[in-house]
């Protein structure tokens, strides 16, 4: 016996990618529902070698259903995420709205599967911000060893991160820059995003970091270790899939990089692709439709005590959306609902 899945949001990037990874890792499902705004009602997508029709979020009763997993935005989510838990269908939600409620885990099943127990308190588990996920599959297994004090992490960020418009505005525009009779339009960045690099992802702070930047700090502290420093720059770039980051790692205790890479490369999630020579790192282009999150240029940073540099390269609508979430529904069916 398998599990009735709703995947809410079921035609925009993220569902689309969820309801290909469910088929992929032949998660046990006996029946599917792909949910839909009334805007996008009835249109067609793929679930391995099917085609279903999207059904309306709206009217849907989550009554019998056993995992729902949300990508609609915090909108949507606040309105219908609710309605799922109280019915009984444990929501695995993508959007920020409960990320950092103390009822509701964070989980990024290689650093905290414990976590997974505390989902019974609203029904309802979060699913972290794409370049959070990925980065804190590498600092875990580092953290367990030396135990981190601070990271500084700079983002080089794919327009995917911001959906379906972000793809097509990088595209647009890119035509637009070799058709002198086109203008380069704007509506989803906030400056040309062709040819062109934007230090700006979400909204502004009070104290001028942004959003996304905040959010890297909050759910790194959630997920691994609250005493854990980080300060992040968030850049959008001209990529279409896949986020990469430099990331900088102070530790209380000295990290050898040669240890570093041989723990890397036998934890979960982790890829290590680090030779010292030209071409031996992974670059975004190279991580699409991969599970991995892959780590390069691992090496000692000799400015201070303990310190350690790596870039960390993985695709932002699988482990950083899609696959993590679908991760999540695999420990839940293992720990908590013990169906498949
Ligand atoms: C981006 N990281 O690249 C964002 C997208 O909180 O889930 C995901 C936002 C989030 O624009």
């Amino acid at each position: 016996m398998g599990y009735r899945v709703v995947v809410a949001g079921a035609t925009g990037n993220v569902g689309r990618e969820m309801l290909n990874i469910l088929a992929e890792r032949q998660f046990p499902v006996d029946e599917i529902a792909a949910l839909a705004s009334r805007k996008s009602l009835g249109t067609e997508v793929s679930f391995g070698d099917k085609t279903i029709k999207t059904q309306d979020l709206d009217t849907f009763d989550f009554t019998g259903w056993d995992i729902a997993l949300f990508a609609v935005g915090s909108g949507p989510t606040k309105e219908y995420a609710p309605k799922a838990a109280a019915a009984g269908c444990v929501v695995i939600d993508n959007s920020s709205l409960y990320r950092y409620d103390p009822d509701v885990p964070l989980i990024v099943p290689e650093c905290n599967p414990q976590a997974i127990h505390g989902y019974s308190k609203k029904n309802i588990i979060a699913n972290p911000n794409c370049s959070t996920a990925q980065m804190v599959v590498a600092l875990k297994p580092l953290h367990d060893r030396a135990k981190i004090k601070r990271v500084v992490v700079s983002t080089y960020q794919s327009v995917s991160g911001a959906g379906k418009e972000g793809m097509d505005e990088l595209w647009d525009q890119t035509k637009a820059v070799y058709n002198p009779t086109s203008e380069i339009e704007h509506k989803k960045f906030t400056k040309q995003i062709a040819f062109n690099v934007i230090p700006h992802i979400d909204v502004f702070l009070d104290d001028g970091s942004t959003k996304e930047e905040w959010k890297m700090v909050a759910e790194t502290k959630k997920i691994i270790d609250p005493s854990i420093k980080v300060t992040a720059t968030c850049v959008r770039v001209p990529v279409f899939v896949g986020h990469s980051e430099a990331v900088n790692i102070e530790f209380e205790d000295f990290l050898d990089e040669d240890e570093a890479r041989d723990i890397l490369r036998e934890s979960p999630g982790v890829m290590v692709i680090d030779k010292r020579e030209d071409g031996g790192y992974v670059t975004p282009v190279e991580c699409v439709g991969d599970f991995a999150t892959f780590i390069s240029r691992i090496r000692q940073d000799s400015t201070i005590d303990n310190g350690l540099n790596l870039w960390c390269v993985s695709d932002n609508l699988r482990k950083g959306a899609a696959l993590n979430a679908v991760q999540i529904a695999e420990l839940l069916g293992r720990e908590v609902l013990k169906k498949g």
